[in-house]
């Protein structure tokens, strides 16, 4: 980890090819404020430059209490703008960058600690995992990227739901609703975010960088703009010296198949 005082509200690993983020701000259950936007920022680029795939969790055991409360009440609204706005361009390298995020998630993953979850491309939920927005009951709005990523992911009427009546929803509901893509037992989000993250960290750089990239914007699209921008991507991911070799060792059956899942 960096030395230095911003570094200390988040902390940096590298684990072989896997970026590891850890929130680290547990005594306020890991609420969000403008200097761990910033340090976010630092060790997004960091991931960035040095990681094939990265995981962000929390310290303690809560994910995060979202949006630092106690800075945001003394707030002017440039100030509040300014703020959701350095949000969205961290959050945004996050989603539309280079490598894919794994989000390990334990108790609370509340407000903006949702809207980073929904910033990364895999959620993983412990069973003591709630989410909620108590955006309604603390007379805000969402500002980091929700009303566009969690309203896509769960449904805008779910999400006005959740923000009109502040109510939690535990990690099985909300892998029902879509929200996250596995549920664990206690204390196995990390160790399944790990796993993943190293899975995906074997995939080519350009297919890791399609998925992230054109799969979204092509979700904006039409469907004839979406369907050409496809045939682009995969003109140019297939035509990788890398990809041309991986597709050579499975049919000289050096790679290996698709497995059947396991049973649960
Ligand atoms: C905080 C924050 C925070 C805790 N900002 N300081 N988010 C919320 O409305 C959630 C507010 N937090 C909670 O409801 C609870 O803290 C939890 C359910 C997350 C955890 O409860 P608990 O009992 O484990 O902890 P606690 O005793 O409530 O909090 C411990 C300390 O963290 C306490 O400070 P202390 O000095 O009294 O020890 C809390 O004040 C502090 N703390 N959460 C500041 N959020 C880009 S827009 C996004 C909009 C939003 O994110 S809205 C949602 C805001």
């Amino acid at each position: 980890m960096d030395g230095n005082a911003e570094a200390a509200l988040v902390t940096y690993d590298l684990k072989g090819p896997v970026a590891v983020i850890g929130l680290n701000r547990p005594e306020k259950r890991n609420a969000i404020s403008d200097r761990v936007v910033e340090a976010l920022d630092e060790v997004v680029a960091q991931a960035a430059r040095e990681a094939r795939a990265a995981v962000i969790y929390g310290n303690g055991p809560h994910f995060s209490a979202g949006l630092d409360l106690a800075e945001h009440v003394q707030k002017t609204s440039f100030e509040a703008v300014k703020n959701s706005r350095l949000w969205h361009s961290v959050f945004e390298r996050i989603e539309r960058g280079t490598i894919p995020y794994i989000s390990a998630l334990n108790g609370a993953v509340v407000g903006g600690g949702f809207e980073l979850a929904a910033a990364t491309h895999i959620r993983v939920a412990e069973d003591s995992a709630f989410f909620a927005m108590p955006e309604g009951m603390r007379g805000i709005f969402v500002g980091g990227g929700g009303s566009v990523r969690i309203a896509r992911l769960i449904g805008a009427a779910r999400m006005a739901d959740m923000m009109l009546t502040g109510r939690a929803v535990k990690a099985t509901e909300m892998e029902r609703w879509g929200g996250v893509s596995y549920v664990t037992g206690e204390g196995g989000a990390l160790d399944k975010a790990m796993e993943l993250a190293a899975r995906t960290a074997e995939n080519t750089e350009m297919s890791n960088y399609a998925i992230l990239n054109a799969l979204p914007r092509i979700q904006d699209m039409s469907s004839e703009d979406g369907l050409f921008l496809e045939s682009i991507m995969a003109s140019l991911t297939s035509s990788t010296l890398e990809a041309e070799e991986r597709l050579r060792a499975f049919l000289e059956k050096r790679a290996g198949k698709v497995k059947a899942p396991d049973d649960d």
